[in-house]
């Protein structure tokens, strides 16, 4: 017989039958997958709308497997939301080094500048259930997983750079006072009520952070434009084993801005996805929000020359003592596939460092720790989540961890512990010279005590330092933010003790507060005045240089000045705005000279709290249209009180004298163009680039807070 046939039949020939053979069956296998409906089980389902019953009208009988399936997943298709930060949505970026780092970490992702790591970012509320609205006040979480080399790396940090309570003992109590009241479940997604202010007055430790929740940067406008901070203090640890205390901050690339309080109830209401959708929509239009991080580093020989003390959660490091070194860039480019299997299955734990990043003893610290992996047992199920695809490294896994509910892997061979001789001591540990994991070796001695250090019983003079760093702006809402949350607590003696504590941060402030809600104005305190001023604590001092991403509602009915309006649309959209039409239908509208453009929203369908800026071009009858609905002047005035930019040419200035907005100095024919606080008219036939330079601006000021002043009506 030839070698080289089998049976009669070429090699070749067999081996060409056997080819075919495979890709049939492989087509027969993929035909579920693209087409057919199966059950879990693979097995092909032909009927799904009807189950399985005795006749037309008879009982449904037990056998039917798809029905029993296709209910018992859907009855368990809800797990436990986090017991906080539950409301919340995440995005796929990554991350880029700009700085050799290797002097101060060993960390391999921050060892090359141009070095990229993949990472999954989940921003989030703390007090709301899953279902609450987006823009309540309260602090917003800024958790990232970094899939690096060497292993995952969570950074799993807040917007606000201090924290309520010094010891995780705490955090229990502080959360049962926060969350909504047990007996009633009330307020969602809210500290406005008497527990939160109860456990302020009495664990005063939270003096600061309340101070930074109830600022603006408790409303962010964006996920996109607010900082991110560690909070707790963490070591670099260097490849000589040298270590040094660091913080991290993220800085949005867009600057820090937030909402207006009375916008963020509205919004609330309107839009409870507002952050959700933002973050979403800037993704899928390819504006992807950037964040640069920095670190803020500490020697070893310094830990003790601060007014603070480095370990407590409650104090910042201000940036004008603890200079921030920019190390690389955060990009968010890819919404989630599915929401379920990544936002809410994906697991952050502080504790999952990469060698070169170490702990401090900071006290909340130590105790998150042990919290995060614990929660997650429940929360996802069983030991196994970090196999769920969105938890997995990239860099492999080999241990001897088995079994548990819902296992993925498939270990093979005999040998599940260590040392052994069987399995060739595989997988055995790692030397630290070839990148094993080692614990940095601090020097620990002392008493088992339940105790602070001296500088931790300090609850009040960064929390005065904060208010005396506040522009007169910052100040005004912090006051009437307090009279808010306060003012919505019941209790008399919780509102005295309230306002009696925030005279050792400042005594006119308190008696502000007390002037708003009934109780007595406290004759004695601090004069916020004499403690440290910090320049970078306030969000007046941060960047306004760019549009970027803003949205733009264009008020427009038919017969409006065509050429006005698309020289106005074109300069945003180059700045990197979004300007849309809003008009009573949707559809087209058509302009005095009889060009055609499209509606992207009815006044029905939106709303100008979902704007940032709003211009009205001029046309006669546009204007005459216009005039006619409620919803314009709501509108207008609205925007107006938000302390939006707001522009307006030809006869689009005179809904501007129509509306509310007094105080305004409006274009006449004399002038050019008028710019008076953040609002910009011409009547003229004028050179547009000045009118929308101005109008960009105006823009990125974001808000045109002297409005305020003229306009006492909520205080
Ligand atoms: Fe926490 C979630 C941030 C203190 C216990 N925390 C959680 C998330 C963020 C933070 C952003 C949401 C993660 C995600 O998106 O899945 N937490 C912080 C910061 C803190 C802090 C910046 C102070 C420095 N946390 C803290 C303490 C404890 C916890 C003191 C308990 C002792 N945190 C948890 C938790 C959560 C959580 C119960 C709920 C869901 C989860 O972990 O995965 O374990």
């Amino acid at each position: 017989m030839n070698i080289f046939t089998l049976e009669g039949v070429s090699i070749k020939k067999q081996e060409k039958k056997g080819r075919k053979k495979i890709k049939d069956l492989k087509k027969n296998r993929e035909y579920p997958e693209k087409k057919a409906l199966t059950t879990d089980q693979g097995v092909k389902v032909s009927h799904t709308d009807d189950s399985l019953k005795v006749g037309v009208r008879g009982p449904t009988l037990l056998e039917d497997f798809h029905f029993r399936e296709k209910i018992t997943h859907f009855d368990h298709e809800r797990i436990p939301e986090r017991i906080v930060h539950a409301r919340g949505t995440g995005v796929h970026g990554y991350f880029e080094c700009y700085e050799d780092m290797s002097k101060y970490t060993r960390a391999k992702f921050l060892e090359k500048p141009g070095k990229i790591t993949p990472v999954f970012v989940r921003f989030s509320t703390v007090a709301g259930f899953r279902g609450s609205a987006d823009t309540a006040r309260d602090v917003r979480g800024f958790a990232t997983k970094f899939y690096t080399e060497e292993g995952n790396y969570d950074l799993v940090g807040n917007n606000i750079p201090v924290f309520f309570i010094q010891d995780a003992i705490k955090f229990p109590d502080f959360i049962h006072s926060v969350k909504p009241e047990p007996d009633t479940e009330i307020p969602q997604a809210s500290s406005a009520h008497d527990t939160f202010y109860d456990f302020i007055t009495s664990a005063t430790e939270t003096s600061n952070m309340l101070m930074w929740v109830l600022s603006d940067r408790g409303i962010p406008r964006s996920y996109r434009m607010m900082e991110g901070f560690s909070v707790n203090t963490f070591r670099f640890v260097n490849a000589e084993g040298k270590g040094r205390f660091i913080k991290f901050i993220w800085k949005p690339l867009l600057g820090v801005h937030s909402l207006v309080w009375d916008e963020s109830h509205k919004l609330g209401g309107i839009d409870p996805d507002f952050h959700r959708s933002d973050l979403f929509d800037a993704i899928d239009n390819g504006d992807y929000p950037e964040y640069e991080l920095y670190v803020q580093m500490v020697e070893e020989e310094d830990e003790h020359k601060f007014e603070f003390d480095i370990l407590d959660p409650t104090k910042h490091w201000p940036e004008e003592v603890i200079k921030p070194m920019k190390i690389g860039k955060l990009v968010l480019n890819k919404n989630p596939d599915n929401f379920f299997a990544e936002v809410e299955q994906v697991a952050f734990c502080p504790g999952n460092v990469v060698p070169g990043i170490d702990f401090s003893n900071d006290p909340l610290l130590q105790g998150r720790l042990f919290s995060y992996i614990d929660t997650q047992l429940i929360r996802l199920g069983g030991p196994n989540f970090h196999e769920i695809p969105i938890n997995r490294p990239l860099a492999p896994v080999h241990n001897h961890q088995r079994d548990g509910h819902h296992r993925m892997t498939i270990n093979t061979g005999k040998t599940s512990y260590s040392p052994n001789s069987l399995g060739d001591n595989y997988p055995e540990p790692v030397p630290g010279e070839d990148g094993g994991y080692e614990h940095y070796m601090e020097k620990v001695e002392g008493k088992k005590i339940r105790d602070r250090s001296e500088k931790f019983k300090d609850h009040f003079s960064q929390a005065s330092s904060f208010y005396n760093s506040m522009s007169p702006t910052e100040k005004e809402h912090i006051i009437k933010a307090f009279r808010f949350e306060v003012g919505k607590v019941e209790s008399f003696e919780v509102r005295q003790k309230m306002v009696d504590q925030l005279a050792k941060i400042d005594l006119e402030m308190s008696q502000q507060v007390a002037l708003g809600i009934g109780v007595k104005s406290p004759s004695e305190g601090v004069d916020s005045k004499e403690s440290n001023n910090f320049p970078s604590f306030s969000m007046a001092n941060t960047v306004k240089n760019t549009v970027k991403t803003r949205k733009v509602a264009i008020l427009a009915e038919n017969g409006f000045n065509y050429k006005e309006l698309t020289a106005v649309k074109d300069a945003l959209q180059q700045a990197g705005a979004t300007p849309e039409v809003i008009s009573r239908h949707m559809g087209t509208i058509k302009s005095d000279d009889g060009q055609e453009i499209e509606v992207d929203h009815s006044f029905i369908s939106t709303s100008s709290v979902e704007y940032d800026a709003l211009y009205i071009p001029g046309g006669r009858q546009s204007f005459n249209e216009l005039k006619k609905q409620d919803r314009t002047f709501s509108f207008l005035n609205e925007a107006y009180e938000h302390c939006k930019a707001i522009a307006a040419s030809g006869a689009g200035v005179d809904l501007l004298r129509d509306s509310n907005i007094s105080g305004v100095s409006c274009a006449n024919y004399e002038s050019e163009i008028v710019d008076d606080k953040g609002v910009i008219t011409t009547l003229n036939n004028i050179d547009w680039d000045d009118f929308t330079r101005l109008f960009i601006e105006a823009i990125a000021e974001h808000r045109h807070w002297e409005r305020e002043e003229e306009m006492m009506y909520c205080i």
